[in-house]
């Protein structure tokens, strides 16, 4: 069989047990996130196949059983018998750990996969796996399965050999697998986080077309196809959908450095924010790493030297900071390389130095003819124009906040006086309840242990920050409070070592105006702290929403279900439905809200960051007509799920 892959390649590990041993050092954990790993490893192998150019469709089918199926139109995994192991390549893909084609030089040159494990962990932890490979005009097939029996457990273990079944026209691969019930909390899969992942693909896989379809339910089948011709650039329109754009098209820049492809896309927005959103391989790197350095990098050093090119700035004139050239920036940064290495607190950073060269090299060789380029006359001018504003904008604010620290200095007591401060001065112990409304507040400073435990009050409106300057932020009494409270700073001054708590926890309603007030934190957060969300100080406290009385126990519960649980076959009990914060008298508020030892609170993260974006967008920003209609449509506060992780936390 002639493969320009040939299965010696294929290298040879050690075997599955210690994968169901210790599943969680392969995937992370056991629980829904885990669970989504196994899809991603196999998903990531037809990406890989897809991103190499040999195939243009991938699907993923959540089937009636549980299973899940992923297809790919590609060359297949390669079929013939490895010369070392004397099996098939497909037997040694999902039985030997880290097999696979995703290393060496050649075949699989850019590949995502190498961030995973390998399918044969995705077999180790399935109750079985079936594979059929389509190629040279033949059809493959071949089973695992996981067992025990009175030798104990065997995982991943080959019914048979790979047998050929027959000829066919297709080609490519097809894998379904059955999680197993034994090793998962929950073998659920989630649509909303599949088909997320599944459109990033399709925007940073330009022209392949991504399916998903949902049979697990009769009568609530879904399907969903992602297919963007236009790439990252589509992903930027994406992002920037809700925006004001500066100019109507994307900037494009692409081309190869040292053996890494560099691509590009950007839009400048009316806007204020800077959204950079970077990959490798596919995968995100939320924590930035040496591919922002050089963009950031390039992009100053090219637009300044533009605006002294077209005489906006005179040789007396300083420089314009990056800042200046990223107001209102959507950025998406995709490369492909080899030998990817992952820093930061989550792996999610890019270390690899050469990354850094090559963005400049292709920014430097790409960017000024763009914008020198006639037809572009006016979007380059418009850039710069932008950037110049922002610097005169910025020396204000730095004026603005520079008179706030003096007026705050001045005034400190009473900015201070709003917060209720807890007695203990350790960070790493103490909690900051941001608490709506002053009867709650009050309840919350009469409740509280004050030894860990502080109480801001919000009495106003908080600024919607969506669209303000810093010094319009810094302007509003009720953040300003809060800025001062938490001790980071903000923006390009924020400093998570300043942090004064641990935990920040919002207290509002569970009503719409609660939840409006949860929206507006969470979107000053995110614009001007998002430190603070990604190191996971941000919460959501979830008081209960009935209590069930009798006798002298009472129940408190935080949802319908929950009341449906406790009250089920109870007689005689007393029913009270919270109606909001204020109602609760301070022992209550305690007892269920904020005493580490019962609350249950809903840690903040950023899922999935470009979403995050396009809703903070769509739903803060001034385009009115999507906001309203999102809200009325679907933005329900209580289930606001893409700004927060649902693990409840035993606090
Ligand atoms: C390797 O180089 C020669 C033949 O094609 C390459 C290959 O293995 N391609 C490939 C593997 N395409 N798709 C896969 C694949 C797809 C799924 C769904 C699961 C797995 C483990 C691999």
């Amino acid at each position: 069989m002639s493969h320009e892959y040939s299965v010696s390649d294929i290298k040879v590990m050690e075997g599955l047990e210690a994968v169901r041993v210790r599943p969680g050092m392969y995937i992370g954990s056991t629980g829904s996130r885990g669970l989504h790993h196994l899809l991603w490893e196999i998903v990531d192998n037809s990406v890989d196949e897809a991103a190499n150019g040999f195939a243009d469709a991938v699907s993923v089918t959540l089937e009636r059983d549980g299973s899940v199926t992923v297809e790919d139109n590609g060359r297949g995994i390669p079929v013939g018998i490895h010369e070392k192991l004397g099996v098939s390549g497909v037997e040694v893909v999902f039985t030997q750990l880290h097999a696979g084609g995703k290393f060496g030089n050649d075949s699989y040159s850019y590949s995502g996969g190498l961030h995973g494990v390998g399918a044969s962990v995705v077999n180790a932890l399935s109750e079985w796996v079936r594979v059929e490979v389509a190629t040279d005009g033949r059809l493959y097939r071949m089973a695992f399965r996981s067992y025990e029996d009175k030798d104990g457990m065997h995982s991943g273990i080959p019914e048979a050999p790979l047998e050929e079944v027959g000829r066919t026209r297709r080609q490519g691969t097809k894998v379904t697998f059955m999680p197993d019930a034994r090793v998962f909390e929950t073998v659920e899969m989630n649509f909303e986080i599949i088909s997320r992942r599944l459109r990033e693909l399709a925007y940073l896989n330009r022209s392949v077309r991504f399916r998903l379809t949902d049979l697990r339910e009769r009568g609530k089948q879904q399907e969903r196809e992602y297919y963007f011709e236009g790439g990252i650039c589509d992903f930027v329109k994406y992002l920037n959908g809700d925006k004001l754009p500066l100019y109507p098209e994307p900037i494009f820049i692409s081309g190869k450095k040292d053996n890494i492809l560099v691509e590009v896309a950007m839009q400048h927005s009316d806007g204020y924010s800077e959204n950079v959103f970077s990959y490798v391989n596919n995968i995100p790197t939320t924590e930035g790493g040496t591919h922002e350095t050089g963009f950031r990098a390039s992009l100053t050093k090219v637009m300044n030297d533009y605006c002294r090119r077209i005489g906006l700035l005179k040789d007396k004139d300083a420089s314009l900071s990056g800042e200046d050239f990223r107001e209102g920036l959507t950025a998406v940064i995709s490369l492909r390389m080899q030998n990817i290495q992952f820093e930061g607190q989550t792996k999610t950073k890019l270390g690899n130095t050469e990354a850094r060269p090559a963005v400049e090299s292709v920014m430097y060789d790409k960017l000024p003819p763009i914008l020198e380029d006639l037809k572009n006359a006016e979007l380059s001018a418009l850039i710069a124009d932008k950037a110049v504003k922002a610097a005169k904008a910025r020396e204000a604010a730095r004026r603005a906040k520079s008179m706030a620290r003096e007026k705050s200095k001045l005034e400190n007591a009473p900015l201070v006086g709003k917060l209720s401060s807890c007695t203990g001065r350790d960070p790493k112990q103490n909690e900051l309840f941001i608490v709506e409304g002053d009867s709650a507040g009050g309840s919350a400073k009469q409740g509280r242990d004050r030894r860990f435990q502080a109480i801001l009050p919000l009495r106003g409106k908080v600024l919607n920050v969506e669209k303000k300057r810093v010094e319009q932020v810094l302007e509003n009494e009720e953040l300003r409070s809060l800025i001062t409270a938490l001790g980071t700073g903000i923006g390009e001054d924020f400093n998570i070592d300043g942090l004064k708590y641990d935990k920040v926890v919002i207290l509002s309603d569970a009503d719409q105006d609660g939840g409006h007030i949860r929206a507006l934190l969470l979107t000053f957060f995110y614009r001007y702290m998002k430190g603070l969300i990604t190191d996971g100080h941000v919460y959501i406290g979830q008081p209960p929403l009935y209590k069930v009385q009798k006798g002298n126990d009472a129940f408190y519960c935080q949802d319908d279900k929950e009341l449906e649980r406790v009250t089920k076959g109870l007689r005689g009990y007393t029913l009270q439905r919270y109606k909001g914060l204020g109602e609760m008298n301070p022992e209550q508020l305690w007892e269920t809200t904020m005493d580490p030892r019962h609350r249950t609170m809903v840690r903040v993260s950023i899922e999935d960051a470009a979403t995050v974006e396009h809703l903070v967008t769509l739903l803060m920003g001034d385009k009115v007509a999507p906001r309203k209609e999102y809200i009325s449509e679907f933005a329900d506060f209580n289930k606001d799920d893409t700004f927060k992780d649902k693990a409840k936390l035993d606090v």
